[in-house]
């Protein structure tokens, strides 16, 4: 079986150990960090959410996936990092408050970091003043936000109001994504951008902040 399978097999039946290894495995044959991410973990992370969705397996089992995902992001996250060098700016992510969804989050994280930015990582479950207050008392231009659950997504409309209360629309840019998102929901709670992945936020986000 191709290695990309094997690793997104090994998620699905959430199998750390074997997750790590075929991630190391899949980086000695030379394969790129993007590559074994997106076609071995979020492949397998994707097929989990397809057989939760229609109630074959329960949370235990999603929970199991996502600890052997962690075991082989944490193996990819030195190679991903290495591909970036200069800092370009500072940024306050999170994932909105009453999300616990956290892996897209800590993607997004990984690749900022990779291209250079200063990222202040506020966890799950922040809430619009966390966001607001970091993102003023650091000086950081940019808030990332992520939800992954549509009960969830009001809450980043609250972080844009609040900017706004503040007096501080223009001077600190908002970025939302995860599943349930898009750039119509963006628009429509008036954000600055909306990013369909981890490698597209990072270009969203130079482009907000010039
Ligand atoms: Co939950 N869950 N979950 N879950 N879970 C989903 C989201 C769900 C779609 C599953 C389903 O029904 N098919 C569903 C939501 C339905 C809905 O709202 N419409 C769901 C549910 C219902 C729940 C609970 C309510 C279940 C329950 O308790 N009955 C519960 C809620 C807990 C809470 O948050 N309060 C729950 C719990 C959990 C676990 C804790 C078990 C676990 C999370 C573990 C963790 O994160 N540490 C979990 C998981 C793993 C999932 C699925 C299977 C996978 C999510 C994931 O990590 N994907 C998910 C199904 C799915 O999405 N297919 C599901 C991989 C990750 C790389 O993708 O986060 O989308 P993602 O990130 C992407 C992009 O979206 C984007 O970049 C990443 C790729 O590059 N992105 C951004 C993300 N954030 C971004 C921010 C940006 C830009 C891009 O800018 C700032």
């Amino acid at each position: 079986m191709d290695i990309m399978k094997q690793i997104a097999t090994a998620l699905d039946g959430g199998d750390q150990v074997r997750v790590a290894e075929l991630t190391g495995q899949a980086i000695e044959m030379k394969l790129t960090a993007k590559e074994i991410l997106d076609d071995g973990l979020i492949a397998g992370m994707n097929g989990i959410g397809e057989k939760f969705r229609k109630h074959e397996i329960f949370l235990p089992h999603v929970l199991l996936a996502a600890r052997a995902m962690y075991a082989g992001l944490d193996l990819l996250e030195p190679l991903l990092l290495a591909q970036g060098a200069t800092m370009a700016g500072k940024a306050v992510i999170g994932s909105v408050q009453g999300d616990q969804h956290d892996i897209g989050k800590n993607l997004v994280g990984i690749m900022l970091k990779g291209a250079g930015f200063e990222v202040i990582d506020l966890g799950s479950d922040v809430s619009p003043e966390q966001f607001v207050d970091t993102a003023v008392e650091s000086g950081a231009g940019v808030i990332g936000m992520s939800a992954l659950l549509t009960t969830t997504m009001p809450v980043m409309k609250r972080v844009v109001d609040l900017i706004k209360e503040r007096g501080l629309d223009g001077k600190l840019k908002t970025i939302i994504g995860g599943a349930p998102l898009s750039s119509e929901y963006a628009q429509e709670i008036g954000a600055d951008a909306y990013a369909f992945d981890c490698v597209s936020a990072v270009e969203r986000i130079k482009g907000l902040m010039g």
